[in-house]
């Protein structure tokens, strides 16, 4: 049984956003432990469309991982493929599928099969109904089409002890491009999960979509044991955590510390956590355990506002956290919304003037956007506020006021995403721009050998557009560190 991933592009506007797709890596790594071999990967960010579409129709499963931005260009590669080959079976998960798994369906007949959630149990029982001829009428977890009707079955439930899940297939992911392409920022980075899932509700994440409402850890020794592999492997030497809120478990967050310096393997790393989790004590032994970013969302200075959207954490818990933070020598990064409930010129002013009190080191600002799956997603669509068909996915998250961006009662859309250029503007010295040189011929060296000889002044003018924003005196100083 040959099986081809795609992961289609991240970002139509910058398609170098992407991160290796730890997605694939476990989904890999899984099947590999349940005895499968075959399998490819294709990244549409990296191969011509019409490539990936001619050599995965060889292949009889192909899987396409999906957050919302990345859906479009992966429906019109099933399309291609499966004009090549109608007898492929296309899987799609992810983060939008499973939000939108009958209307994926519905809407996309290249697309056969809808995985949701948590993969690693279900597409394997997946694939073993389809090795064996038998119908999916057992498999908790997919949306299928039968007899001309889309079935749902029930939900799987989530793996209890994540720890059983072998570490994702780094070599298979191509994590030495991935580190390679992060070069320029000083630092051998590798992306990896310590836990899965937040146990709070904000109303504008979707970590819920994928991971329902919950929170499972990795056992320290397990964690550690992967950095490991990272560092003798690829010569990694700084770990990006993408967990959602990694550091909830107060305990489980200083054994981590613990067993990272007991293992001292000269690693730095950076995480998310929330700010009514962190104290000053777990902030210290975090540092000292080699952290140097924590990334914080604050999303509003407005208290009212975080309160609508859920995010139930106090003024002063942000002033605390950010203080003990810095305190302890960390660097930091507020996550900021515009455009949540009830927005207006005022409560903006109220975010600037949080900003300019906590001085994070570095600031995102992001357009509210009603992603699917998200409370009040379907009501949106319902009452017209969302033209769901009209949405161009591939460009959400960026500055542009596609439809899923809504008006408040006070700021129109294009106030909205006036008021964030204002902000970005305002605020863009808030960035990690300490600089190394350390990597840079071997990252030139990587770019040029992988760009189109036709894209060489393109990539020249970014390069020094990016050179001009270092902070020279910064990039020389010892301990100056930067990430993506
Ligand atoms: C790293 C990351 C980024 C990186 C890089 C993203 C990239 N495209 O390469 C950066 C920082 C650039 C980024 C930016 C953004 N991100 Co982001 N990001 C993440 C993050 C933290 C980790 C992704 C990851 O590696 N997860 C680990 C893997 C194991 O989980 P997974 O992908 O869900 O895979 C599992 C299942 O979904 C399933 N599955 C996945 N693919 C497939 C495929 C098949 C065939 C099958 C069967 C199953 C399957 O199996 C996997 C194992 O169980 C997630 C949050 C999270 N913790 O997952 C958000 C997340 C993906 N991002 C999100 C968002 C909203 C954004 C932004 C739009 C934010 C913004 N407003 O600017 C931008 C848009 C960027 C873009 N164009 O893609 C949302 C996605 C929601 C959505 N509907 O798309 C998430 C879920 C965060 C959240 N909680 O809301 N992001
Ligand atoms: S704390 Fe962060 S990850 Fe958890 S629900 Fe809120 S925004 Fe999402």
């Amino acid at each position: 049984m040959k099986i081809a991933f795609v992961c289609p592009i991240a970002s139509k506007f910058n398609p170098d956003m992407m991160i290796e797709p730890l997605s694939v890596g476990y989904l890999v790594s899984y099947l590999k432990s349940k005895g499968y071999k075959d399998f490819e990967l294709y990244f549409g960010a990296f191969t011509p469309e019409e490539e990936i579409a001619e050599k995965s129709s060889k292949a009889d499963i192909v899987g396409f991982t999906t957050a919302s931005s990345m859906v479009t260009q992966g429906i019109r590669i099933a399309d291609m493929i499966k004009k090549i080959n109608p007898n492929v079976i296309t899987v799609i998960g992810g983060a939008h599928a499973t939000a939108l798994p009958e209307k994926t369906l519905r809407e996309c007949p290249p697309i056969d099969i809808v995985v949701r959630g948590e993969a690693e149990h279900t597409f394997h029982e997946l694939i073993q109904a389809i090795e064996n001829g038998k119908d999916f009428s057992d498999i908790r977890g997919v949306t299928y089409r039968k007899n001309e009707k889309i079935v749902t079955n029930p939900a799987r439930e989530l793996i209890e002890d994540i720890d059983e899940i072998p570490y994702p297939d780094r070599e298979f992911i191509q994590q030495r491009m991935f580190v390679k392409k992060n070069l320029k920022i000083g630092k051998k980075i590798a992306w990896m999960m310590a836990t899965r899932g937040c146990p709070f509700i904000c109303n504008f994440c979707t970590s819920k979509v994928v991971w329902k409402i919950s929170y499972r850890k990795r056992s320290p020794k397990n964690i550690v044991g992967e950095i490991k592999e990272l560092v003798d492997n690829y010569g990694v030497n700084h770990i990006n955590f993408a967990d959602d809120t990694m550091t909830i478990d107060k305990q489980w967050t200083f054994d981590l510390c613990k067993e990272i310096r007991r293992a001292n393997l000269g690693i730095t790393w950076s995480c998310n956590s929330q700010t009514s989790v962190v104290t000053r004590d777990m902030l210290y032994a975090m540092r000292k355990a080699g952290c140097e970013q924590i990334w914080f969302g604050v999303e509003s200075g407005n208290k009212k506002i975080r309160w609508a959207m859920e995010k139930f954490i106090t003024t002063e818990s942000i002033i605390n956290a950010f203080e003990w933070a810095h305190e302890a020598g960390l660097k930091t990064r507020a996550y900021m919304i515009i455009g949540g409930p009830g927005e207006s010129y005022d409560t903006i002013k109220e975010s600037e003037e949080l900003m300019e009190k906590i001085k994070p080191t570095a600031i995102s600002w992001t357009i509210n956007t009603m992603l699917p799956g998200l409370k009040g997603y379907d009501e949106a669509v319902k009452k017209g506020l969302i033209e769901e068909d009209k949405i161009d996915w591939s460009g959400v998250g960026f500055r542009n006021i596609h439809s899923a961006v809504l008006p408040t009662e006070h700021l129109s859309k294009e106030d909205i995403l006036s008021e964030w250029e204002r902000v970005s503007e305002k605020f863009k010295n808030y960035q990690f721009y300490d600089f190394h040189f350390r990597y840079m011929p071997e990252y030139l060296l990587y770019r040029f050998m992988t760009t189109n000889v036709k894209q060489y002044p393109l990539m020249t003018k970014k390069l020094l557009s990016h050179i001009k924003k270092i902070d020279i005196r910064k990039s020389l100083s010892k301990d100056a560190t930067s990430y993506a």
